[in-house]
């Protein structure tokens, strides 16, 4: 894969959508992996999830919150972000490339990481020929209309001024602040009527535009695939609960657990989502 720029094609709902410029074969997909300062059971399987990718000489794509929280452009050097940084830079130089979709979450995730890394970076969603299939690839934020003050925050929280302040953050002021958010987001989740934080079935369906057979997405941590619109949708579970992901390759897409040493096993296939119309 090659480190030319990537063209935007496109927006779903004020998010750009990139395009990955060569058919990926076969790959790996995970999602919502959170890993937290700690590195914790999340760092672990994603070690699980990057060997498999490695044995078998495919891409991993993370589809948005690689990370609990990610601010300033100093993590990167430092303790569990930088511990990530070389894993994919040993993936990178194996033969295995690795790309990261910006999440909520780590959305401040910069060059300074592709640096460390190897991996690409993508500051929105991707679309890609997967498998003989055109696929978008989003962390899903977006298709969640009915969450009003969270699409709020996002327009200001990714506002150029507000992005150029977090990222020169000094490390411990940038790790103290991501904290607090995290507990304010946490506390109005359990609060809220939780249909509000679902994706609407009119923006699943809005993704299905110009050709777009497949959208794969994250961020509701519930494992789930349906139909909307005419078009196949697959939501990624949060992997940091159960180190659970997708195989793309010629049999299709298909949910598999990441045990150690690089092996799979397979898991049952999802339910649909129930999604609000609007
Ligand atoms: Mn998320």
């Amino acid at each position: 894969m090659s480190a030319a720029p990537l063209q935007v094609v496109g927006a779903l709902l004020g998010t750009a959508v990139f395009r990955w410029n060569q058919p990926v074969a076969a790959a790996v997909l995970i999602s919502d992996l959170h890993v937290p300062s700690d590195g914790g059971a999340a760092f672990a399987h994603l070690q699980d999830a990057v060997a498999a990718a490695r044995q078998a000489q495919r891409p991993l794509f993370v589809l948005g919150d690689l990370f609990d929280s990610y601010v300033s452009a100093a993590q990167v050097r430092t303790g569990i972000w930088r511990d990530t940084a070389a894993l994919f830079g040993a993936a990178v130089a194996g033969g295995s490339p690795v790309v990261i979709l910006h999440g909520n979450r780590d959305f401040l995730l910069g060059a300074e990481f592709e640096r460390a890394s190897g991996a690409r970076v993508v500051a929105g969603a991707l679309r890609v020929a997967l498998a003989g299939v055109e696929t978008l690839l989003a962390h899903g934020d977006e298709l969640c209309q009915r969450d009003l003050p969270y699409q709020r925050a996002k327009r200001w929280l990714r506002h150029p001024v507000t992005r150029f302040v977090g990222r020169h953050l000094p490390l411990s002021l940038a790790l103290s602040l991501a904290e607090r958010a995290r507990r304010r987001s946490r506390a109005v989740i359990a609060s809220g009527d939780q249909s509000r934080f679902l994706p609407t079935a009119a923006a699943v369906a809005a993704a299905f535009a110009d050709g777009v057979q497949q959208l794969v997405f994250g961020h509701i941590h519930r494992h789930a695939t349906g139909e909307v619109g005419g078009g196949r949708y697959r939501v990624l579970p949060a992997f940091d609960q159960d180190g659970v992901g997708l195989l793309a390759d010629d049999r299709g897409l298909r949910p598999v657990r990441f045990l150690p040493g690089g092996q799979v096993e397979p898991v049952d296939e999802p339910g649909p989502c129930p999604f609000p119309a609007a």
